[in-house]
């Protein structure tokens, strides 16, 4: 098949999430590469990159009184349809199931032989393994997948939870996340300064939308346990309203140890001023937040769930211990907050793995050779 430049649209959450960022990451890397990338989703993509050969579909939805809950899934695969026609894709990559491959495979339906769009579906984690498991859409989702013309997982616990949880007989194949880090803003000091850092403290830094598998309980009861042993502050990256994690913090009187900041977009900013990142979920199917930091140097401690040890190598790039051990968790970072040699270690042999293993250069030539496979597969 030609290396002809390819004309396709991705679809995402536009909001802080770790799909969506990959989403949005993947079509500025496909743009570079001289593809034509349409986003469409209800939004602007909160890192969706300006430029040539980028657009955007806004998809619109109405609200009728005839329906007590508005309806995206029908609006969006109308969008997805028309942009496919109106722009001669050659296919709809959809990151996270729901509704995002069942909209699509409405789309293919509804063009008829009038035009063949392949359909991509990349499954992140809570689209397998929260809904995955609701009787009210995992067999829906088991159908868009069946009728997709490709599966990815993120991560290779993430497609063994989708056997197990959906059954699903097709091939599945593991791409994982990918991030490339771009030039920080602002120098070190001054984030810190930013911060409020005072000489001698060492910086954590916690990055999610703080949904409830975040297990933001945990990572409090961490730093509360770290207080008093080394001079530090957490700064808390959220992808979320955060006013409840505010209140939180300030009832257990951890006001004077924790910053937050809202929906930072100059992340880079925030990742090489860190000196560990600090995370507590109870699922990660991967945790692009621990790649972010390893892509920059910053090594990571958190719980052992899920794809982290996929991401994370324990004892080489950062430190994972049992699920719920706050005990642990806290010692794990006392210990290299201690060691900045052996964090400075960890954190190069983490940079150096997050080069060779999730860099764009890595990763972004997996799905171009996905893509070409499905059009000449499908011809
Ligand atoms: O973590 C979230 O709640 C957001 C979710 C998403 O779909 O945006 O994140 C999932 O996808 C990320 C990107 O692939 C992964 O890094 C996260 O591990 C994954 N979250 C879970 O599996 C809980």
């Amino acid at each position: 098949m030609s290396d002809r430049p390819l004309r396709l649209a991705i679809t995402c959450y536009p909001s802080v999430g770790g799909s969506g960022i990959l989403a949005s990451e993947l079509g500025e890397e496909l743009a570079a590469r001289g593809h034509e990338i349409h986003f469409i989703s209800y939004e602007r993509p909160f890192r969706m990159p300006e430029g040539p050969r980028v657009f955007f579909h806004p998809v619109k939805v109405s609200s009728y009184d005839l329906f007590k809950y508005p309806d995206y899934t029908l609006p969006l695969s109308v969008k997805m349809a028309e942009v496919s026609r109106e722009h001669s894709l050659d296919l709809l990559h959809v990151h996270y199931a729901v509704p995002h491959a069942t909209a699509a495979i409405l789309a293919r339906a509804m063009l008829h032989e009038e035009h063949r769009l392949r359909i991509i579906t990349t499954l992140h984690g809570t689209d397998t393994m929260l809904l995955g498991r609701d009787p009210g859409y995992g067999p829906a989702i088991r159908h868009a997948l069946e009728n997709s013309d490709a599966i990815t997982t993120v991560s290779a616990f993430l497609r063994r939870e989708t056997v197990r949880l959906l059954g699903v007989q097709r091939p599945i194949e593991i791409v994982h996340n990918f991030f490339e880090p771009h030039p920080a803003t602002r120098s070190r000091a001054a984030v810190r300064a930013e911060l409020g850092l005072r000489d001698g403290e060492a910086l954590l830094l916690h990055l999610s939308n703080l949904r409830p598998l975040k297990r933001i309980d945990l990572l409090l009861d961490t730093v509360a346990r770290l207080q008093g042993r080394v001079p530090f502050k957490l700064a808390v990256l959220a992808g979320a309203d955060s006013a409840p994690f505010a209140a939180e913090v300030a009832r257990r009187g951890l006001g004077g140890q924790v910053v937050i900041r809202e929906r930072v977009t100059e992340i880079e900013d925030y990742l090489q001023a860190a000196d560990l990142g600090l995370f507590s979920s109870e699922a990660e199917s991967f945790c692009l937040s621990v790649l972010e930091l390893m892509s920059v140097g910053c090594p990571s401690v958190a719980f052992a769930v899920g794809g982290m040890g996929e991401v994370s190598r324990s004892g080489e790039t950062g430190l994972l211990v049992p699920f719920g051990d706050t005990a642990a968790l806290a010692a794990a970072a006392e210990t290299l907050l201690l060691d900045p040699k052996k964090r400075s270690a960890m954190g190069e042999v983490g940079r150096l793995h997050a080069r060779k293993n999730f860099s764009a250069a890595a990763i972004v030539p997996r799905y171009e050779a996905l893509y070409r496979r499905v059009l000449a597969e499908s011809r």
